[in-house]
């Protein structure tokens, strides 16, 4: 049985993998288990067939057989404890690779998902430039504490894992903001991640969905 995500038809940031398909790719690849992209249009995502997958109308979902799941950090771990490559075996690394990924997503995202969301909804309202610099505050609080608990090291706990995985994503929503450039050691984790071959394949494979759909307009 093939294993199907969901994605975005035209996604909204042009190419440049920030949505939260790319996690799922670059897991996918990781692993080396083939799979097929079911795309969706904002306007299908809300109809009836898609919110039987994903009870909140989003991407990415992912059915394997009759296993149907959403949120990509469950999705995630669900490849990594199928296969071998993005979890330690050893129970206490195990145990903190999927902390780390719970980090990523439950302690350093959510600041930065609502920076964003304040640029794309209140940029032209008269409170936001009062209203950034509380913002980019609690984004950068959080990236202070991750960039010292980094160090030198190349990884968040020893080899590469799905932690890892789900934290450089994270953190790549923040490459226009101008607020990685206090935190080389964290500019260049996101490189390391990004120069890994299962990153390069699960890129270049959702930017060709993008530019297919550009050049059919
Ligand atoms: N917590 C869920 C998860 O991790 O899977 C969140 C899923 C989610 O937010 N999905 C978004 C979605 O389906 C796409 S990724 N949105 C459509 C909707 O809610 O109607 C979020 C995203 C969108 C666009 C950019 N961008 O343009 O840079 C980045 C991230």
């Amino acid at each position: 049985m093939t294993v199907t995500i969901t994605a975005f038809e035209q996604s909204p940031d042009r190419g440049r993998g920030l949505a939260r398909d790319m996690r799922v790719r670059w897991a996918l690849e990781e692993v080396g288990q083939p799979y097929d992209v079911h795309l969706l249009s904002f306007a299908a995502m809300k109809k009836q067939a898609h919110l039987s997958l994903h009870p909140f109308g989003q991407i990415p979902t992912y059915e394997d057989g009759d296993l149907v799941l959403f949120e990509s950090g469950a999705i995630v771990l669900h490849i990594a404890e199928q296969h071998a490559g993005l979890l330690p075996n050893e129970v206490g690394a195990r145990a903190r690779a999927i902390m780390w990924m719970f980090a990523a997503v439950g302690t350093v995202e959510p600041p930065i998902v609502e920076r964003s969301a304040a640029y794309l909804m209140e940029r032209d309202k008269p409170w936001y430039a009062e209203r950034l610099p509380m913002l980019d505050g609690r984004v950068c609080a959080q990236l202070d504490r991750l960039s010292r608990h980094l160090g030198d090291a190349e990884w968040l706990d020893g080899a590469f894992s799905a932690g890892d995985l789900m934290m450089v994503h994270v953190l790549r929503r923040l490459e226009s903001s101008g607020l990685l450039q206090d935190y080389p050691n964290l500019v260049a984790y996101i490189a390391r991640g990004e120069a890994r071959p299962a990153y390069k394949q699960a890129f270049a494979d959702q930017l060709a969905v993008f530019e297919a759909a550009s050049a059919g307009k």
